[in-house]
């Protein structure tokens, strides 16, 4: 760790605080006398060429630099080599961004107003993205959030899986058999016209937006994901993980609940950006997005955990499988409310 800290030019004999939050990359916080940083070591059996991520960032920035001067957009620093991406053979590579000072993550959106802010800034990016060509960008996870193709990795699990686990667990198999409704809708939606592939950040949870003290939000990070893809993506989730006060990770799944707010909130700050830009076959969809979302998660978590875990980091034997129930009964939940969510004008 120290040598990769030389070579950004940071001193040694800084303090490397781990930082837990995300369960794909390993981050830590870097306390320095030259300053505060964050270091990541990205997990490249997920992200297989971390190249790509940083082609993708640089572009980003210099349009956002170029065309909207006073756009936040925290890039990487370079080393001594001169690039931001950092490749230690045998160990895996490494970037750092600078800290901004005076900004904090959160890890549970605690009111409506953080839920509108988080929206607005993942809406403005995509809006202010929106006269570059998104076909530029490298596609950093191929199929990444391709219902499709997430059910089908669905199906080949249900064939080569872990037996006993795909035993056991026969009546949520079924329960997100019969959710394929939403697959089919998703299909239609690729083939419609209508919905465009815009620059899309692909992440939108509430720990990927800085917020100031005064709790308004001020930028976005961890662009690893952005790609082009489909508005649904990140409001569908922001709705994952904004609309329940407790995470994928709860257990107790009577503490799953909605909070209506929340999903006013996330749908008016968005759209506070991208009205000009949305369809109007789009603005119909913004229910959809919670559900498509919510349910592909409920599929990949399945679906991992059918595989004994190769993908997602897990703290016990069953964490994937609890994360996979959560979700199901979340887009139970969200479903509950259809009625009343599809009447919100816009
Ligand atoms: C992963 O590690 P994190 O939280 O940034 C995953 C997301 C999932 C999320 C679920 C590259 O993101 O798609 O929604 O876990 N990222 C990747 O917690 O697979
Ligand atoms: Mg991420």
């Amino acid at each position: 760790m120290e040598a990769v800290l030389q070579k950004f030019g940071i001193p040694s004999d800084a303090l490397i605080i781990p930082i837990t939050s995300g369960i794909i990359n390993k981050t830590w916080k870097v306390c320095s006398v030259n300053g505060n940083y964050i270091l990541q070591q990205i997990n490249d059996h997920v992200f297989v060429n971390p190249e790509l991520i940083h082609g993708n960032i640089t572009v980003i920035a210099s349009y956002l630099k170029k065309n909207y001067s006073s756009y936040l957009f925290p890039a990487p620093i370079l080393h001594s080599a001169g690039s931001q991406l950092l490749k230690e053979p045998g160990v895996g590579y490494f970037r750092v961004f600078p800290f901004i000072e005076g900004t904090h993550t959160i890890d549970v959106v605690a009111n409506p107003k953080q839920a509108f802010e988080a929206a607005e800034q993942f809406g403005r990016f995509t809006a202010y993205l929106g006269g570059f060509n998104c076909n530029q960008l490298n596609v950093t996870i191929p199929d990444f959030h391709n219902l499709s193709y997430r059910y089908q990795q669905f199906q080949e699990a249900l064939k080569s899986g872990n037996a006993e686990r795909i035993h056991n667990e026969k009546s949520l198999i079924d329960k997100l058999t019969r959710l394929q409704f939403l697959v089919k809708q998703y299909d239609a939606i690729t083939k419609n016209n209508s919905f465009k592939k815009r620059v899309t950040h692909h992440d939108t949870k509430i720990s990927n937006v800085l917020f100031n003290e005064q709790d308004n939000a001020v930028c976005i990070i961890d662009l690893d994901t952005v790609m082009p893809g489909y508005f649904i993506s990140d409001v569908g989730d922001m709705m994952r993980t904004y609309l329940c006060e407790v995470s994928e990770n709860e257990e107790d799944i009577s503490k799953i609940k909605i909070r209506p707010d929340y999903y006013y909130a996330i749908v008016e700050g968005y759209y506070k950006e991208m009205q000009n830009e949305l369809t109007n076959e789009e603005k119909k969809h913004f229910f959809f997005a919670g559900q498509f979302m919510i349910y592909m998660q409920a599929l990949r978590f399945l679906t991992d955990y059918l595989h004994n875990d190769r993908y997602y980091q897990i703290q016990y034997p069953t964490h994937n499988l609890v994360r996979a129930i959560n979700q199901v009964v979340l887009l139970e939940r969200l479903m509950e409310y259809e009625t009343e969510f599809k009447k919100m004008k816009l």
